[in-house]
């Protein structure tokens, strides 16, 4: 199959299905379920403008030369208002693109929980393509930066001396889910400053996060970063299958649970018990509890 030999038509194809199309991407999975899983996934995540995507640009043409073959999905959460991807990511990725590492956005479309969603399998039609790692950038947007976290094996977080609130950033919530701390623009003042700021809140730990200095315009410190990328990669291979088997947990769980929220939320609109149980709650001779309680009873008989 043209997927799994990586063409990239066939791979935007395939990704387009499982975006856009639920029935053909059930289909699709049946195929390629088996042959994915296999590769790690590597979220970046920070503030916008710290300079996650130029530093993917530089990073993935680092980590090819160490043998690997990567492949990005830019994560952009405009574009369900923009209707289109980020123009900035695009020309800003040229670069590892003209080098055959295959991009793409990704739309967020808003909700958190249809991100991981249509992600998942996206990412699974990566691992068939035999992509390996996957890297995912994605905005330190709070919510989305801790489901991130959840789909990657590992974590990178990048800040930059230039904005003010950065150790404000640190202490708000993403001291938690690095593995790897970059100090990107090391290149602009300030730059020991915050080094020494995310050594004293995060470096002290028990989980030992790695952090560095990097720096895309002055190129430096992006070897030793991709170098770092690929040792975590040999060490995370390790404990992925257990990983992935409480992963697999979630996800079934949710699919049944979906399946079962539609096929009742179909059922009730024609229920008996349901209308009269309204009808009680609606002229307050019941209480909402008690009326739901009944309902899923009856239901559940
Ligand atoms: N001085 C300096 N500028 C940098 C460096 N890395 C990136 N930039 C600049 O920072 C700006 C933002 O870079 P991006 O790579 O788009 O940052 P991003 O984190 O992907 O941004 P969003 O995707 O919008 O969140 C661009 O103008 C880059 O040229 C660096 O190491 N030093
Ligand atoms: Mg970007």
């Amino acid at each position: 199959m043209d997927i799994k030999k990586g063409k990239r038509g066939a791979i935007a194809k395939a990704i387009s299905i499982v975006e856009n199309n639920p029935k053909a991407a059930k289909k699709l999975l049946k195929k390629i379920f088996k042959d994915s899983g296999n590769s790690i996934i590597i979220g970046i995540t920070g503030p916008a403008g710290s300079g996650k995507s130029s530093l993917i640009n530089k990073t993935v043409l680092a980590l090819k030369k160490l043998g690997t073959k990567p492949a990005v999905l830019a994560i952009d959460p405009t574009s369900h208002i923009t209707g289109g991807a980020i123009l900035g990511d695009r020309v800003r990725m040229t670069e590892s693109t003209d080098s055959g590492t295959y991009i793409r956005s990704i739309a967020s479309r808003g909700a958190t929980g249809a991100v991981s969603n249509s992600l998942r399998n996206i990412i699974r039609v990566l691992e068939y393509s035999g992509f390996n790692p996957i890297i995912i950038e994605s905005v330190g947007a709070g919510q989305t930066d801790v489901e991130i976290s959840n789909i990657a094996d590992i974590t990178v977080v990048v800040f930059n001396p230039n904005t003010g609130d950065s150790i404000q950033t640190i202490k708000a919530g993403l001291t938690e889910i690095g593995d790897i701390y970059l100090v990107n623009k090391s290149d602009l003042s300030g730059t020991n400053q915050l080094f020494d700021a995310v050594l004293d809140y995060i470096g002290d730990t028990e989980r030992n996060p790695i952090i560095l200095k990097t720096s895309v315009k002055k190129n430096t410190g992006i070897t030793k970063f991709a170098q770092t990328l690929k040792d975590l990669m040999v060490s995370k291979k390790k404990s992925k299958k257990e990983k992935n088997h409480e992963r697999l947990e979630v996800e079934l769980k949710d699919i049944v649970l979906n399946n079962f929220k539609e096929k009742i939320g179909g059922m009730l609109d024609s229920d008996k018990t349901f209308s009269k149980y309204l009808k009680k709650l609606q002229s307050k001779s019941i209480d909402p509890f008690e009326a739901g309680d009944k309902i899923t009873k009856s239901l559940l008989k």
